[in-house]
């Protein structure tokens, strides 16, 4: 087997100009602010071994640095705007632990105007910030950047006598750049458009591969090798493979058990490509092919999935389209009796949180719960071109229900589609991965 070849090896130096162009939006956003965003640390996964490293999505975005521990100024209104803190290069430990791109790199391929090494911060910061009104920084996120942040006021409001002027107002920086995520420019979108294509392939060789006596880390194990095999920097977020009533565990992660014949499999999975996520979910069964009641209850998700996609339309917003799945949802909980009397009624009390107890949609991006706001002064933010966000109904009944039919016990089913908002209305991104029960057992039959 060879499976390399048709794929287009990941660029180790892709082009950085998309991220001048985000620097610039933001910018001039900043008045005569500045915004100071740290890139993250090595983390510890046990005694003296890491986690690979993984930038903070805020920080990569604007930089397109990944590397750990590194600093970045950038200025609305003075030069130089864009400065980058970065481990100065060191040969010895480059040996042990990889390449560092060091200050005069930053300058020349990370484009900074200026670079200093890390341990300069606290000299350049009170000189970057003098003047300035007001500093953006992720409130809460990082406990040594804020504290530098603060020093360097300090340092300013000591000096004041001597004509240096300390900012006196501190920002979220994550508002800042949450609105700018918000809508997806054009390299956001190669990346989210590419990271879907081959979250497709995963999903779709992992529906293949579903049989009964199969374990769920087995499945795993295919997802993520087809996402690395084709260039992804891996898994998104930790992939969720449920059988049976393991399905109805909404971040199940053990993955462990083996499936079996009559059980609903739910694979909840997606890649990370040039850090932005797919996130794609869907639910096929073990053996093949829907029971009748599994078809019953599949179809009532997947009603609520296409209505609740519709609704991803400009000026529409995610509010409603929870209410809209909630509706649909409810109307087929109480068909198969297992919610009782009036839907109004059923909707207010929430009678349904039983077997639906999460909301319909998140924002998807560099996190694949993204950044931006959901409600701006107490009401659902009307949703825009450019705004992705996922549709993600499900239903679980759990196994010891005893007011549910005994076949549906025990069952999850959840449709989660990728859905990119134009003026002409919802793109579904994830449009290729099947859905319909006819796609699902087809594919699984070998189509
Ligand atoms: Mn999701």
């Amino acid at each position: 087997m060879v499976p390399f070849e048709t794929h287009a090896p990941r660029d180790p130096q892709p082009a950085l100009a998309h991220f001048a162009e985000r620097r610039a939006r933001v910018a001039a956003t900043l008045g005569e602010g500045a915004l100071v965003l740290y890139g993250g640390e090595l983390r510890t996964r046990s005694n003296d071994t890491e986690f690979r490293f993984r930038p903070d999505s805020d920080f990569h975005y604007l930089t397109g640095l990944r590397e750990p521990g590194a600093v970045m100024v950038l200025r609305g209104g003075a030069t130089p705007q864009f400065v980058l803190f970065v481990r100065p290069r060191d040969a010895e430990a480059e040996v042990w632990s990889g390449r560092r791109v060091g200050p005069e790199g930053a300058v020349a391929r990370f484009g900074a105007d200026a670079a200093h090494p890390l341990g300069e911060l606290a000299e350049h910061l009170p000189k970057l910030l003098d003047g300035v009104p007001e500093v953006h920084v992720p409130l809460g996120r990082w406990r040594a950047l804020e504290l530098a942040v603060q020093r360097a006021i300090d340092h300013l409001r000591r000096r004041n006598r001597w004509g240096e002027t300390p900012p006196d107002v501190l920002r979220d920086a994550r508002t800042t750049i949450g609105e700018d995520r918000l809508v997806k420019d054009p390299a956001a979108l190669a990346a989210l458009r590419r990271a879907v294509d081959i979250s497709t392939e995963a999903h779709l060789a992992a529906m293949r591969a579903t049989r009964p006596g199969v374990f769920e880390y087995q499945i795993e194990a295919l997802l993520e090798y087809e996402f690395r095999r084709r260039g992804a920097e891996g898994s998104a977020y930790g992939s969720i493979v449920g059988g049976g009533d393991n399905a109805t565990i909404l971040h199940y992660v053990d993955n462990d058990a083996q499936l079996r014949d009559g059980q609903l499999l739910l694979v909840d999975a997606g890649a990370e490509v040039d850090l932005f996520a797919a996130d794609i979910t869907r639910t096929t069964p073990v053996g093949g092919r829907f029971s009748l009641a599994q078809r019953e209850l599949y179809d009532i998700v997947l009603r609520a999935n296409r209505a609740g996609i519709a609704g991803a339309v400009v000026g529409g917003d995610i509010d409603s389209i929870h209410r809209t799945c909630l509706r649909i949802l409810c109307e087929g909980l109480a068909g198969l009796g297992l919610i009782t009397g009036d839907l109004d009624e059923a909707l207010k009390n929430e009678a349904y949180k039983r077997y639906y107890m999460h909301r319909t949609s998140h924002w998807l991006g560099a996190d694949v719960h993204d950044a931006g706001y959901y409600t701006l002064a107490r009401k659902p933010r009307p949703l825009q071109p450019g705004y992705v966000l996922t549709v993600e109904p499900g239903l679980y009944i759990p196994a010891d229900d005893e007011t549910a039919p005994p076949e549906l016990r025990g069952c999850g089913i959840r449709i989660e589609d990728d859905v990119l908002v134009h003026a002409e209305g919802p793109e579904v991104l994830t449009w290729r991965v099947p859905k319909t029960i006819d796609d699902i057992e087809a594919v699984m039959a070998g189509a």
